[in-house]
């Protein structure tokens, strides 16, 4: 899906800021009609946020059901005679929306966008009210997956993810307009011959209602260099365009090209335009041979972090001083990529990484799909992973849909090299197997392009585990010196090196994309103690012995990048501590010898 922008031919208006907003706690708004109206009991909510923590109210911060947003808009004059069309970049985990009285749309998945054509529900110069019902529960049909509870209290939301169920209206809402005849999409792949680059180009249009006499529609396409010199050009809804002496996008070099895509209603050159959409492209080239990971044809090392989109206070809502601010640091420490652990991020982050030459794992939302380490560590028990009753048929068709839906949000970006389709999930059974087997397929349908691969759980180490075997990649997160071994180092590398060299030997790239340890900030031990900020370091320390020893490990993903807010549990102190930033984003001690690593280049 096309995110909304500003053109010579298209306009957008940003409806973020304070919105109506109320909760739904008898689940009566839908019957009672509440889109026909003001919200009862109003309270005010900002856009974008998670709503959780806004209101200072336990009762609101863990409210579970139909919580809605409502706020009105003038439609503006100059947008008659356009298709105009709402677009929400998210909302946590589902919406129905109305416009006015009208239902216009449904989605399902927390994490990427949906729109409605509502032309026919507005009137240019007038003002309409929108009503969106988001609703935060998870179940065995939702990804990620979770159970409401009945308690002597009254339900309770559990899963079996580490992180807080933040959930609202976390991104922009745009309404936009845009031509009858349009650009509706664009798949962009990059290729390199040496010195020369291409961008194959398919276009989908979207046509007006041909009336008598009128003209059929020509794409055409130019590319622009970063200062705005064509480089190339080309017609027709698909092609390739050949780009001579090219500039590569590379991890650090963040070159963009900037392709624009035009409808004409003829192929005269004085023809009209129609419809005009840029995109930027990076164009590179990624490949994995043997057990390398390459990028332009280069081995790519990995370096970076596990995050989270986390905040005080907003908790998921996205924050632009914050990207900028997290880039920053990234810099600094000198890392070069991230994993979007563990649902898709806002597009503001994906373009941002494209523009700063940041690598991406991106990663769908489908995490906590495993009982087993629900037991132990996030607090529910007594279910099984796959069954009919739990994660099912249902579940997967949600989880297909939500890897097609990121990747047709993800596929042009430069910076995206490799799709992550879950994490953690129990992959040592052959109902793990029978699970998966499709969903790489549907993957590797929806984009040729890129390696695809999944996160794989300590609980099945290599020769057990089941799933890996249809990845391009091994993407693994291991805790030795944390969750086993702790406190016990020496034990830990030796374990932690055993099992990286069964790894190895399936001749693929391994990636580790989670190793850590939790560390309370301003907390110091002569003696290394688990919690200390010296055992951090002494932990990544270790791991690192262990990475550099091992050829086919071309990645160290930290867990995490900062401190982040979880349920509640006895394992966790005011959240997961395991960042090597604290959630106001001060160093801890692993930064600097992390920035040391890095930037020494290793
Ligand atoms: C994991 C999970 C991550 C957790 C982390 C931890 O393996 O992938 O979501 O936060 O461990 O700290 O336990």
């Amino acid at each position: 899906m096309l995110r909304p922008q500003d053109s010579p031919t298209r306009d957008r208006k940003s409806l973020n800021g304070i919105w109506s907003f109320a909760l739904d706690r008898e689940g009566s708004g839908r019957a009672d009609r509440w889109f026909a109206g003001a919200l009862p009991g109003t309270e005010d909510m900002a856009v974008p946020a998670s709503f959780n923590d806004i209101a200072a109210d336990p009762a609101v911060r863990d409210y579970v059901g139909d919580i809605w947003y409502q706020r009105t808009v003038t439609v503006p004059r100059g947008w008659a005679g356009e298709r105009i069309v709402l677009h929400f970049e998210s909302a946590t985990h589902r919406a129905t929306v109305w416009v006015d009285d009208t239902e216009v749309m449904s989605h399902e998945g927390g994490y990427t966008p949906f729109e409605a054509d509502v032309t026919d529900h507005v009137t240019p110069g007038t003002t309409v009210r929108i009503t969106a019902c988001v609703n935060n529960s998870l179940s065995f049909s939702s990804v990620p997956p979770g159970v409401i509870e009945d308690t002597p209290d009254g339900p309770r939301q559990r899963y079996w993810h580490d992180f807080f169920n933040y959930a609202g209206l976390h991104r922009t809402v745009w309404l936009y307009c845009a031509p009858a005849t349009r650009v509706q999409d664009v798949t962009v792949v990059t290729g390199l011959d040496g010195s020369t680059g291409t961008v194959d180009w398919t276009a989908e249009l979207a046509t007006a209602v041909t009336v008598e006499g009128s003209v059929s529609p020509v794409v055409r396409v130019s590319l622009a260099d970063a200062a705005g010199t064509e480089v190339a050009t080309g017609s027709g809804e698909s092609g390739t365009l050949t780009v001579p002496d090219v500039h590569p996008w590379a991890p650090g070099d963040g070159y963009l090209y900037r392709l624009s895509v035009e409808i004409t209603d003829g192929a005269a050159d004085d023809a009209t335009v129609l419809d005009s959409y840029g995109l930027n492209v990076g164009i590179r080239t990624v490949e994995v041979r043997g057990a390398e990971f390459l990028i332009n044809g280069e081995p790519f090392y990995f370096k970076g972090f596990g995050k989270h989109e986390d905040l005080e206070v907003i908790g998921k809502g996205h924050n632009d001083p914050h990207l900028v601010h997290d880039f920053k640091l990234l810099d600094w420490i000198g890392a070069n990529s991230f994993r979007t652990s563990h649902y898709p991020y806002s597009e503001d982050v994906i373009d941002y990484a494209d523009a700063h030459g940041i690598v991406l794992i991106d990663e769908t939302a489908a995490v906590g799909m495993n009982m087993g380490l629900g037991g132990g560590i996030f607090g529910s028990q007594g279910y099984t992973t796959f069954s009919a009753e739990t994660i099912n048929e249902t579940t997967q068709q949600v989880h297909a849909q939500a890897i097609r839906e990121l990747i047709a949000r993800d596929k042009n970006h430069p910076s995206v090299v490799l799709w992550s389709i879950a994490n953690e999930p129990e992959s040592d059974t052959p109902a793990a197997e029978a699970y998966f087997r499709p969903l790489f397929d549907v993957a590797r349908e929806a984009d040729p392009s890129r390696p695809v691969g999944f996160v794989n759980v300590m609980l099945a180490p290599h020769g057990k585990c089941r799933v890996s075997q249809f990845g391009d990649v091994l993407m693994i997160n291991r805790y030795y010196g944390w969750y086993v071994n702790t406190g016990d180092l020496p034990n830990a590398e030796i374990a932690l090196a055993e099992e990286l060299r069964g790894w190895a030997s399936d001749g693929k790239p391994i990636i580790i994309t989670e190793y850590g340890a939790d560390t309370l900030a301003g907390l110091h031990s002569v003696t290394p103690q688990p919690w200390s900020e010296e055992y951090q370091v002494e932990l990544l320390e270790m791991s690192h012995r262990v990475f550099d020893s091992i050829d086919e490990v071309v990645g160290e993903h930290i867990w995490n990048f900062a401190d982040f807010a979880t349920t509640p549990g006895i394992m966790r102190v005011d959240g997961n501590k395991k960042g090597v930033f604290t959630r106001d984003r001060r160093p801890k001690a692993a930064a600097q010898l992390m920035r040391r690593r890095w930037r020494a280049g290793n």
